[in-house]
């Protein structure tokens, strides 16, 4: 083979390397924006399963104690104000004189990091948890006896951005009237971390 032969073979071969590069190159981009968009739909479905699993608890909370659980901590809670409805729902769910289901432990969260004073649930840990969204947020629960008087103040965002955000029970915008006006609202917000905006997940359809 003459050197300019050589020469000329491997230049085709760089602008082989070079092909193939640009299709592997396209294939990440294709596979990892799909994957992404995958792994978003599935925490979706699993937020939505998490409410239907929480709600059937809460129902049975209700057929064991007479009445849904309080959105309000006990006394002796040590209440600092944050994530309170949702810390009132894995108090009652996780109280030792109850033995019906409760949520599943790898759920649980503790957003704004706080403690009781004294052992309220049945597990060893005196943390008081929230029970958390597929994206680490607590799953908001509004008990309808208060609906008009409760504003929550839950610590949540996207991952690593955790804010302190204001949240009310909701209305129906077509009707005016309350969601689940004669039972509770669980709220979860979704994938932004961000309540009040259009991807959250409710126990209820508007
Ligand atoms: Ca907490
Ligand atoms: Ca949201």
């Amino acid at each position: 083979m003459s050197p300019a032969m050589r020469h000329r073979r491997a230049g085709f071969t760089l602008i082989e390397l070079m092909a193939v590069l640009l299709i592997i190159g396209i294939l990440v981009v294709f596979f990892t924006t799909s994957g992404m968009g995958l792994l978003r739909d599935t925490k979706r479905r699993q937020a939505e399963a998490q409410m239907t699993t929480l709600s059937s608890n809460i129902l049975e909370y209700r057929s064991f104690s007479g009445d849904f659980p309080s959105d309000r901590l006990p006394p002796g809670a040590g209440d600092n104000g944050l994530n309170s409805p949702a810390e009132a729902l894995y108090v009652a769910l996780f109280d030792p004189r109850y033995s019906g289901q409760a949520p599943k432990l790898e759920w649980l969260v503790n957003t704004d990091n706080d403690a009781t004073a004294r052992s309220l649930t049945s597990l060893p840990e005196r943390e008081l948890f929230e029970i958390g969204d597929p994206w680490g947020n607590p799953v908001l629960y509004f008990d309808y006896r208060r609906y008009a008087e409760t504003e929550a103040t839950v610590h949540a965002g996207p991952e690593g951005e955790v804010s302190e955000q204001r949240v009310r029970p909701r209305k129906s915008v077509k009707t005016g009237a309350w969601h689940e006006p004669n039972a509770f609202q669980l709220l979860s917000a979704g994938e932004d971390g961000v309540f009040g905006t259009d991807d959250d997940v409710a126990n209820y359809t508007e």
